[in-house]
């Protein structure tokens, strides 16, 4: 199970998205939060995700197959730094787009840093996950940067940021460093995925 992993492509416009039909995995949130690192973590890979060295400044929407299966998709963050009015445009008509035009999404993985406060655009991307019914799974991410006392803040405060989150069912935390949460998440990809 999910031992088997490919880049297949990086994609500029969505006219360009492949043609291939399989269920995805998509994975969304600011830049920097840690999503590129998360796809590496999970399937125990060094380098098959690139992890630019210049956050924010990736553009393009990068395929991964799984097992010949099933696509994760690893979108391009918003909101480095200082984010110019037209980057936010742009992001939120491209992130738009992709979840409207996209048939496939099973399930999109919304990264949010377990150490900051959660920012307007990742509130717009949750009202817009929930507005077009795409199932959700909200990953609290780099905990290993916290003690447990924050842990246990930054889990209460992301509930009240978000208040359809709820812990263990969709919302979970993970750490790229320690893989601290990967059992669960990878259970629910197998559930997903892998239906006895
Ligand atoms: N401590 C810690 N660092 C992490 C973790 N995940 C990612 N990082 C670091 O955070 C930085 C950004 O990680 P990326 O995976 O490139 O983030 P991204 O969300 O793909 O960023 P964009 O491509 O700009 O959208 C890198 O320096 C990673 O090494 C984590 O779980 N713990
Ligand atoms: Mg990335």
């Amino acid at each position: 199970m999910f031992d088997k992993q490919e880049f297949v492509t990086s994609v500029y416009q969505l006219s360009d998205l492949p043609k291939e039909n399989l269920p995805e995995i998509v994975l969304c949130g600011r830049s920097n939060v840690g999503k590129s690192s998360f796809i590496n973590s999970i399937f125990n890979r060094k380098s098959l995700a690139k992890i630019s060295s210049t956050p924010g400044k990736t553009r393009s929407i990068n395929y991964y197959r799984i097992d010949e299966k099933i696509f994760v998709v690893d979108l391009p963050g918003y909101g480095y730094a200082k984010t110019s009015l037209k980057e936010r445009a742009y992001w939120s008509h491209l992130i738009d787009e992709f979840f409207s035009a996209s048939k496939n999404v099973s399930l999109a993985l919304h990264f949010i840093d377990s150490r900051h406060k959660p920012t307007d655009l990742d509130f717009q991307l949750n009202e817009m996950l929930r507005r077009l019914e795409v199932p959700y799974l909200i990953i609290l991410n780099k905990i290993d940067k916290l003690k447990q006392s924050e842990l246990s803040a930054a889990k209460k405060n992301i509930t009240e940021y978000f208040p359809e989150a709820s812990y263990g069912d969709n919302l979970l935390h993970y750490s790229s460093v320690k893989k601290t949460g990967k059992k669960q998440i990878m259970q629910r990809f197998s559930s997903l995925f892998y239906k006895p």
